[in-house]
């Protein structure tokens, strides 16, 4: 991480963290996320450029990836200097401040590289390990929902009611797949036992768009095995912050293993089955 020598201009005028207010925290991440989303729109429409790989030979990660991801730990670093921030392409910054934001700079890659318009910036703020203020921004289209903790979530200004959905047989449920072609095997083995128990399934490509699409009840559930934080620290907070019940399974929080986005009453059930099929082991 080269990151150490942010240059944040004169100490004056620096923001310091004099406060961890969810609202104060959530401004900042919204300034931040639409210059980033605009980065990474402007970037687009040049034409996607250097394009390597990482976990796999179809997990890639563009010039865009890298450079709006820089462009947020720079703002993030003239604005909030103590804090410390998380990414998925350069990884975590030292210190140990009760605010780290945690940022995935082009969420939905594959999708950014095929022009689909659904890749978006993701970006949360904890303190003290806990997420208090999100935003998700689509960079291709613009939509953004946000969410602070016990403050409600939001498309733009319009507040989100998540699905009430009562019957898992009639749910819509979204999920996602892996890069590795061994636990794609393993998911798509537990989506063949799991279609026939729900209404349908969609897969879009981008777990924090998935995450706020379940959150204004686009779908009634979601659910992905394999999730870093920088998928779902800002849409996390954003589903539980529409009344959905965000967690893994058997008791677990959310984590790498599994996390599931349900309304409270299918949440059970549809664990349940994710459990019985082992949805959240295999490769
Ligand atoms: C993506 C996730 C998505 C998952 C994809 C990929 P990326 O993240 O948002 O839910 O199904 O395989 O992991 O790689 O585009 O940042």
């Amino acid at each position: 991480m080269d990151f150490d020598k942010i240059v944040t201009g004169e100490k004056g005028d620096q923001m310091t963290d004099t406060t961890v207010d969810p609202a104060g925290l959530l401004a900042i991440a919204v300034t931040v996320a639409r210059e980033a989303a605009d980065t990474a729109r402007s970037m687009r429409a040049e034409g996607v450029s250097g394009v390597t790989t990482k976990s796999t030979d179809t997990d890639v990660v563009t010039a865009a990836d890298r450079a709006v991801e820089r462009q947020v730990v720079a703002a993030l670093g003239a604005l909030r200097p103590g804090d410390t921030v998380l990414g998925e392409e350069y990884g975590g910054t030292d210190g140990d401040a009760r605010v780290r934001w945690v940022v995935d700079p082009i969420d939905g890659t594959v999708n950014y590289l095929y022009g689909l318009p659904q890749y978006a910036v993701s970006l949360a703020a904890e303190v003290d390990g806990v997420a208090v203020a999100a935003v998700v921004r689509n960079a291709a289209t613009g939509d953004e929902w946000t969410a602070t903790l016990g403050g409600g979530a939001f498309r733009g200004k319009k507040r989100l009611a998540a699905s009430a959905q009562t019957d898992l047989a009639q749910a819509l449920v979204a999920t996602g797949f892996g890069y590795d072609a061994k636990r794609r095997a393993h998911q798509a083995e537990v989506l063949t036992r799991l279609i026939t128990r729900v209404r349908d399934i969609r897969r879009f490509g981008a777990a924090s768009l998935d995450l706020c699409l379940a959150a204004e009840g686009g779908v009634d559930a979601y659910f992905e095995k394999g999730l870093n934080p920088w998928d779902h620290a800002a849409g996390g907070l954003i589903a539980a912050e529409a009344g959905l019940v965000v967690g893994g399974l058997d008791g677990r929080p959310a984590g790498l293993d599994m996390l599931v986005a349900a309304p409270p009453a299918i949440f059970g059930p549809l664990a349940d089955l994710l459990s019985e099929f082992d949805a959240a082991g295999g490769p």
